[in-house]
């Protein structure tokens, strides 16, 4: 309780902060991206797992308030990296709250506007069970943010009870194969063939794969022979300040 007493203040002052992930590409083996992961650094408890404030701030309506903070943020910083002449994607994870809200297309659609990213640099990360809500309306909203252009890509995929017919549903443009499978992928031959498996399913879909989780070299090896898009995981790099990641990052023009 004294945690969410707090939630407002530490929105607007400036405690819960943006962490950014690179992902790289396989093909280039250059950062193409991002996922904002929010942070909050509490002077006298610490840092508080993202899992206990989201937690929070849903079940008290501060969902909205937090997700617009990290989305403007996150937009603003993917604008900044695309003006140096690169394509550089920001992903933003999304709860199953926000995605009841039909208002989320016009409040990401103007806040792309203010900072002038295109949305295909966009992605929203979402659960196959925060999408497939039982009243249909989370799969309409992005339907929608899709019609934008923006990205969609199914996040912790493989954890949930990922049927093909949801696989089917949503309008996801990337598949994110979750970390259990690909930590295990180096000691176990039947995780491995899932994350084979899932790969050229996505793929036979028309969706690209990101692995997330990746901490190590034979990892690595074995998805970019399964012909995985991207990876994202503490081998490439840990959530890190927005300086930090900048500085990752060349200028091309
Ligand atoms: O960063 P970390 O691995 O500790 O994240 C823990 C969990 O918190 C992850 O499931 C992540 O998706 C979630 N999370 C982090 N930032 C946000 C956010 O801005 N919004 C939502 N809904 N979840 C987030
Ligand atoms: O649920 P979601 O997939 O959004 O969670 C992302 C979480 O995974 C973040 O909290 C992030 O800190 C964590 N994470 C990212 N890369 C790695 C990794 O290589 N290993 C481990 N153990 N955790 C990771
Ligand atoms: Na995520
Ligand atoms: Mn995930």
């Amino acid at each position: 309780l004294s945690l969410l007493g707090r939630l407002d203040a530490a929105i607007d002052g400036g405690e819960i902060w943006v962490a950014y992930q690179p992902k790289m590409d396989m093909k280039t083996k250059a950062i193409c991206g991002a996922e904002a992961l929010a942070r909050w650094s509490h002077p006298e408890k610490g840092e508080i797992s993202p899992q206990d404030f989201v937690l929070a701030a849903e079940q008290h309506n501060r969902i909205e308030k937090l997700t617009n903070h990290v989305l403007n943020d996150a937009i603003r910083v993917a604008a900044e990296i695309n003006r140096r002449g690169l394509d550089f994607d920001m992903a933003v994870n999304l709860s199953a709250r926000v995605l009841d809200n039909p208002d989320l297309v016009s409040t990401i659609q103007s806040i792309l506007a203010r900072h002038g990213l295109e949305p295909r640099h966009l992605t929203l990360e979402v659960t196959e069970s925060a999408a497939m809500t039982s009243s249909g309306r989370s799969i309409e909203l992005l339907e929608n943010m899709r019609a934008l252009g923006i990205q969609i890509s199914i996040d912790d995929y493989g954890t949930g009870f990922s049927t093909l017919e949801y696989l089917k549903k949503i309008p996801a443009t990337e598949i994110k194969i979750d970390r259990s499978f690909v930590s295990a992928m180096d000691k176990s031959q039947s995780d491995k063939l899932m994350v084979n498996s899932t790969i050229a399913l996505a793929h036979s879909l028309g969706r690209t794969v990101v692995a997330e989780g990746v901490e190590k070299e034979d990892t690595l090896r074995a998805l970019e022979e399964m012909g995985c898009d991207r990876v994202q995981g503490y081998l490439i790099g840990r959530p890190m300040p927005y300086e930090k990641l900048s500085a990752l990052i060349p200028t091309v023009k």
